[in-house]
């Protein structure tokens, strides 16, 4: 029940949570995910990742060789490409369950065909 709180009983618990150093998530439920992703000629590490329907999503990908990239309409992601040595964050929020394969949107060389990165959604 919303009501129950007051506003300065709400301030009171923010600020004892951010004292606490903890994230602003309910008890018992999970931090939205957030994902480090090694990127290099010619995979996506790790290759399949697996995040709950719904829930805004942040991917942080560094490339450690070769320029990649990834999108995907069905996913909310826009064409993102990655270039060595940066830190990209792209952030998005799955709406419907079921796998989707990512392949790499940069042609970077022999491997590039085969590079691809899995996104299961789970509902
Ligand atoms: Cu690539």
């Amino acid at each position: 029940m919303r009501k129950s709180l007051n506003l300065s009983g709400i301030i009171l618990a923010i600020a004892a949570v951010l004292a606490a150093g903890v994230a602003l998530a309910p008890a018992g439920a999970s931090a939205h995910p957030s994902i480090d992703i090694a990127v290099a000629n010619w995979k996506f590490t790790p290759s399949t990742i697996t995040i709950p329907v719904g829930e805004p999503t942040t991917l942080r990908m560094t490339s450690t060789s070769g320029v990649h990239g990834i999108k995907s309409d069905e996913l909310g992601i826009p064409m993102t490409p990655i270039p060595n040595g940066k830190v990209v964050i792209v952030t998005f929020t799955p709406k419907k369950a079921g796998t989707y394969v990512l392949p790499c949107q940069i042609f970077c060389g022999a491997g590039h065909a085969d590079m691809k990165l899995t996104v299961v959604v789970t509902p």
